[in-house]
């Protein structure tokens, strides 16, 4: 580094506060701070601004529909339909010829879908699925990876009201099993395989298991066919080929079904404390509203920019920040398939270059990987056409904040660090980029209309740099609505802990920790539940805990997280081997299979330590905290209320032995 750089770097070190660029500010889609009164003051009917970025088939009465809390309504007597708001409306605005999706599939070969295009698309298969018997409100389930046919048969879903599963590719033939018989799925969209790092992977196998798993009958599967030649597959009874189909109905007219308001558009199934994966219920009107506004307001989006977010669509931040809201805004938004190391550790920078990127929308997780790859890679690159930048998923480090600030944005592109959840449709806590000064390291303050706070064990505020627990005292309009056929779990895991049911106060818990700042800015520490971060992945505790189990020659296991640099969080197994079996490598590898089976190899354990008992509270509980600070390498807190302390020693000398 040349002295310049060096007093650069160390100035860059100790600035904590960074204010949005004036060129910035100047083209801004919302740039007046009265917004935040304006929200407060008008609240719950400020939310028609959102409400205002669609095009509605009737006017919604009202904007929110209390009577029957936790359960709100929003925009109840509207109807819409998503995909005339993500498709049809730009087509008849002019915008037929514009890029709807720029996709570039991992060994370079790229495809554009025009508005038009992809309307015809959609369409096509649209009345697929009608002939193959889908109706309005059956659940088909898509289990596919970055693939433009995915984000086609969302929309073909959206159309004929049908709502759509996703379940992510990397997900394992289980989880694709439960996830369908949860939602009683009978047609599932899938395809042959996919790229990763040069490799034709094997989708269709894993798929076809998973069907097996299913309990109840499965009437159709379509079949896109991604791999050609490089993986051949034969098609089962009641399986076709995706191109067959959308061929056979090329040209074919699906009017947008009229949906109402609160009609469900999509269901997330999310890990949660328990075994049982969460299916998130989201609507039509209410979620719509939201990504759209979010995407307006907190990305700054317009329909001329290419946009770019790097997450997978079988997540949240996909299916609202690729799909729903930047083509609800008529943008251009672009899908990569692959991995961001393949075949260079420039690939995404080269995407940005080629395309001219204008917004780029990451995790954390990435940006620790592109900063111990190192500045060089994005150095070879003109990244100058980029506006914004963001972050989702995890809590960001200043350090990696800053550099993701420099070497990605040369320090002219404002970073929004956007805390939300599968649960909340979008974006909550986060900066304005043209508005408010940026702290790395914190997320911000909550959006305008959203009242987040930060309160202790009893529901009381904490008062500055203390630490507690996030919580939302007031609806918005991309809530989950509930948890798919199970309303009391809904209440138990996000209502109750907060509310005074009696004096009908709701309180929603998202399980964050948290602390604020004087000026209420907001700094998210993470999960205070039983669910692990892996690169801003949400995995349960207890599911890869009964993975564990499963596997022959273990006793008994527990589960938790470790620090890691680049994933923030990775998975750490304890396990007590069974009588006859040894804690040795073999059934190390064993361990790590089964959990890799049975959820995904997101999932994979970064290391299993054997132990002949876990540690214990007097009552009987495995002490979490004190194995996460063994995986972390911490300093140990208080082990004198165990009833095995001996036990610690024997751990940690094993972790520091590997
Ligand atoms: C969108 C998404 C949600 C959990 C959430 C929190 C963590 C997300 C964050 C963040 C700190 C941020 N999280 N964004 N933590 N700063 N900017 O990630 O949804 O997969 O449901 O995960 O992720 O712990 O509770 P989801």
């Amino acid at each position: 580094m040349s002295q310049e750089e060096v007093s650069l770097e160390a100035r860059l070190e100790e600035q904590e506060a960074f204010e949005p660029p004036e060129s910035f500010v100047e083209q801004a889609n919302v740039a007046d701070p009265s917004i935040y009164e304006e929200f407060e003051e008008n609240w719950p009917e400020c939310w028609e601004r959102a409400a205002d970025l669609l095009s509605w088939e009737e006017e919604y009465d009202t904007v929110l529909e209390d009577g029957d809390a936790p359960f709100y309504e929003w925009f109840t007597g509207g109807e819409l339909n998503a995909s005339y708001n993500c498709l049809d409306r730009h087509v008849e605005d002019g915008a037929k010829n514009r890029a709807a999706i720029k996709w570039e599939g991992e060994l370079g070969e790229t495809r554009t879908y025009t508005y038009g295009e992809l309307l015809n698309e959609v369409e096509a298969f649209a009345a697929t699925l009608r002939d193959l018997g889908v109706e309005e409100d059956d659940v088909v389930t898509l289990y596919m990876p970055m693939i433009p046919e995915l984000p086609v048969a969302m929309l073909a879903c959206a159309r004929i009201g049908a709502p759509h599963s996703v379940v992510f590719a990397g997900f394992s033939a289980d989880a694709l099993a439960t996830r369908m018989n949860a939602a009683d799925s009978e047609y599932l969209v899938t395809c042959d395989g996919y790229y990763r790092r040069g490799d034709a992977l094997d989708h269709i196998s894993k798929a076809n298991e998973g069907l097996e798993g299913v309990e109840h009958e499965v009437s159709d599967v379509v079949v896109v066919d991604r791999l050609g030649d490089a993986l051949s597959h034969s098609l089962g009874d009641n399986q076709h080929d995706y191109d067959e189909l959308v061929e056979e109905h090329e040209g074919a007219s699906v009017d947008p079904v009229s949906r109402d308001a609160e009609d469900m558009l999509f269901l997330m199934y999310t890990s949660g404390t328990t075994g049982e994966p969460k299916g998130v219920k989201h609507t039509t009107g209410g979620y719509l509203a939201y990504t759209a506004w979010t995407s307006h307001s907190v990305l700054d989006i317009k329909p001329e920019d290419t946009y770019w977010c790097s997450a997978d669509i079988g997540w949240i931040t996909g299916h609202s920040y690729i799909v729903y809201g930047p083509l609800a805004l008529g943008t251009t938004t672009m899908m990569y398939e692959g991995t961001p190391d393949y075949p260079e550790k420039d690939r995404l920078w080269e995407i940005v270059e080629k395309n001219r990127v204008d917004v780029f929308y990451t995790a954390p997780t990435a940006i620790r990987a592109f900063m111990k790859w190192g500045s060089q890679y994005p150095e070879e690159h003109d990244l100058s056409s980029l506006r914004l930048l963001g972050t989702v998923g995890e809590p960001i480090n200043p350090r990696a904040w800053k550099w993701y600030y420099k070497h990605i944005g040369d320090e002219e592109c404002p970073i929004v660090d956007t805390w939300w959840q599968t649960e909340t449709g979008g974006m909550m806590i986060t900066t304005l980029p043209a508005i408010n000064t940026m702290k790395p390291g914190s997320a911000g303050p909550p959006l305008p209309g959203i009242s987040a706070k930060v309160v202790d064990a009893e529901g009381e505020e904490v008062s500055a740099g203390k630490a507690g627990y996030v919580t939302v005292d007031k609806p918005w309009p991309g809530m989950l609505r509930t948890l798919y056929k199970n309303d009391e779990r809904f209440i138990e895991e996000y209502w109750d802990e907060y509310s005074d049911e009696e004096a009908d106060e709701w309180v929603y818990f998202p399980e964050d920790g948290a602390k604020i700042d004087d000026d209420g800015y907001i700094t998210i520490l993470g999960r205070v539940d039983d669910v692990i971060n892996v690169s801003g992945h949400r995995l349960g505790t207890m599911e890869i805990e009964s993975a564990v189990v499963g596997v022959e020659g273990v006793a008994e296991a527990a589960v938790v997280g470790g620090d890691h640099d680049v994933k923030g969080e990775a998975v750490y197994v304890y396990a007590i081997p069974e009588d006859g079996y040894e804690g040795n490598d073999e059934l190390g590898e064993r361990v790590i299979e089964g959990v890799v089976d049975a959820i995904g190899p997101i999932a994979r354990p970064e290391e299993v330590i054997f132990t002949p008992e876990l540690p214990k509270t007097r009552s009987g509980k495995i002490m979490r905290r004190l194995l996460e600070d063994i995986a972390s390498g911490n300093e140990l807190g208080d082990t004198s209320t165990l009833r095995n302390p001996e036990v610690v020693d024997d751990i940690e000398e094993q972790v520091a032995g590997d």
